[in-house]
Order: C-alpha cells, then sequence, then structure tokens
C-alpha cells in the first residue's frame, strides 16, 4: 500500500510537471495586466490592488512589474501615479492602462476617473511619464460617440503603421490615432462582432492582436464576464465570434492580455489566488497560449491556479 501511495505520488508529480506553467507574477494584488517587451525586458503595466480600500477598485497609482526571463519577476510597486495628469481630479481611480512604444519613445494610456483617457510618454520604460498632450486623449461627454465610460485602453500597430485606439464599456470602440499619438482622428466607431450567441454581450476590456495574418479582438462579457475572442480580417472589424478563451472567474471582473514574442504566445489575466483574494484583491497570472489549425485560440493548461 505504502509503495502504491508512492507511485501515485510520482504520477501526480510528473502529471504536474508536463502541465504548461502558470506563472503569478507578484505576491502583491494586481490586475489588469498589459505586457510588453520594452528595452530588452520584459514589463507588465497594472492596475494596483494592493493600495486600494479592498472594497472599490479605487487605487490613484499603477504597479509595474518587470522581468529578463518571464520567469522571476521584480515587482517595482505603484510607482506611476495618476497625478501625472494635472487635470485628474486628486483621487481619480487608476483603472486598466496600457503601453506603447513609437519612435523611440514610451506612452502610457491610462483611464483616470472612467471618463477619461490620458496619454503620458518617457524615455524610459520605467518612466518619469509626462502627460503629453496636457488634456485628455478621449474623454466623455466631449467626445461623439466615446461612450458612457471610456476606459480600458489597448492599442495596436497595424503593418502599415496605423496606430488604434480601442477602448469602452458596455459597446466597445476603436478610433485611429494621429502619427504623433496626440489626437485622434477621424470618428469613433463601435466595433462590430457578429454571431454573438444568445443572451452575451460585450462588457469591457477590448484587446485586438494579429496572429497569422488574421486580427483577433478578445474581450470580457461582463460583471462577472468571459474572456471570449472574434476574428476578422481587419483592425477595424467587423469580427466574427470565434468562442470562450477564459471562462467566467469567482470574482466580479475578467481581464486579459495576450502577448507574443519570439515564436511565443502568452496570456495574462487576473484571478483571485493569492489569499485573501477577491473582486478587489486580484491577482496577475501568465500562462502558454496555443493555437489550433482553423486559428482558435487555447489555452493548453488545466484550470488557472
Ligand atoms: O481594475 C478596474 C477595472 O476592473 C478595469 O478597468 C476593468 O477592466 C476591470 O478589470
Amino acid at each position: 500500500r505504502a509503495f502504491a501511495g508512492l507511485f501515485l505520488a510520482v504520477a501526480v508529480a510528473a502529471l504536474a510537471s508536463t502541465a504548461s506553467p502558470q506563472t503569478l507574477l507578484t505576491q502583491n494584488f494586481s490586475a489588469d495586466p498589459s505586457p510588453h517587451y520594452f528595452a530588452g525586458k520584459y514589463i507588465v503595466y497594472a492596475t494596483d490592488d494592493q493600495n486600494n480600500s479592498g472594497k472599490y477598485w479605487d487605487s490613484t497609482s499603477w504597479r509595474v512589474l518587470t522581468s529578463s526571463n518571464l520567469t522571476s519577476w521584480k515587482d517595482h510597486g505603484p510607482i506611476l501615479p495618476a497625478n501625472i495628469f494635472k487635470w485628474a481630479s486628486a483621487d481619480a481611480k487608476a483603472w486598466a492602462p496600457e503601453a506603447f512604444e513609437h519612435q523611440g519613445k514610451y506612452y502610457f494610456f491610462a483611464p483616470v476617473g472612467g471618463k477619461q483617457i490620458g496619454i503620458a510618454v518617457a524615455d524610459n520604460p520605467l518612466g518619469p511619464f509626462v502627460d503629453l498632450i496636457g488634456k485628455p486623449l478621449v474623454e466623455t461627454p466631449r467626445d461623439a460617440n466615446a461612450g458612457d465610460e471610456p476606459i480600458d485602453p489597448a492599442v495596436f500597430r497595424d503593418q502599415d503603421g496605423r496606430v488604434f485606439l480601442y477602448f469602452g464599456t458596455r459597446v466597445p470602440k476603436v478610433v485611429e490615432l494621429s502619427a504623433d499619438l496626440k489626437a485622434t482622428v477621424g470618428a469613433i466607431k463601435n466595433v462590430v462582432v457578429n454571431n454573438f450567441p444568445a443572451k452575451t454581450g460585450y462588457g469591457e476590456a477590448p484587446f485586438l492582436h494579429q496572429h497569422n495574418g488574421t486580427y483577433y479582438f478578445s474581450f470580457s462579457t461582463g460583471w462577472p464576464g468571459q474572456i471570449v475572442y472574434a476574428t476578422g480580417a481587419s483592425p477595424l472589424g467587423p469580427f466574427t465570434y470565434r468562442g470562450v478563451l477564459i471562462d467566467f472567474l469567482q470574482i466580479s471582473t475578467n481581464h486579459h492580455a495576450i502577448f507574443e514574442r519570439d515564436g511565443k504566445s502568452l496570456l495574462f489575466y487576473h484571478d483571485k489566488v493569492l489569499p485573501g483574494g477577491g473582486d478587489h484583491r486580484r491577482s496577475i497570472l501568465m500562462t502558454e497560449l496555443a493555437y489550433g489549425a482553423d486559428g482558435s485560440m487555447q489555452i493548453p493548461a488545466p484550470k488557472p491556479l
């Protein structure tokens, strides 16, 4: 019987070691990961859940993590304060951020207070960042069709160099940015997703990436939400619904980002795996992502930690 027990333990350990690793990036509560490879290192910008009230997403700084190998991560803490933006109110909530490398500089797209997205620039990916234009890049109700909550910015550069900003709650939005990123160009449009299953809809957390010539638009369906995805032939859509990437979590939000480099595809997301975790105490995880021959996306690992 002792031998059988030992055999079982060894078998379980062997199975665990062949499963795709899921990395917990930091022991501090954090959420809404925005992963990049900037200036020779991996870097994740995030919402700081460690310093919020525990009752709401009311932190006023963003947290930054870096890694040289995607295995061990350094948590630099909440080093990017919302007061970079002097026009933001002092208690402006610092929600899901985005970053972008462009013409040798680093740009930080920051939703503050739920109604505005600011843009800041730095020579170094860790900052210091300074406000680029001295006013919100997108703001409701100032900008037509910005929706009632322009949050969760995601930036995508197409092969022809055009840069698009995705954002929004309840209705996904897209708008082109000028070459210097200082302004939006043309109208803010709604992103169209066709063939949505009945009773499901767009919630928040839009993300656009391209793989093998196909544009993938992924997002959360709501509160709680699944991360689902759709594919299309243009960054502006329309997109066709393809399926679920991350199922409902036991927390009210789901927010992800897809990072591809050197043939490796990684999915960053948040859950509540740390002790004391919950709706407002989330933690960032990373796992491998695979593609089927039909272009479907799959997570080749067991259920998240
Ligand atoms: O972190 C605050 C909000 O929760 C984000 O803006 C949403 O995407 C959700 O994750």
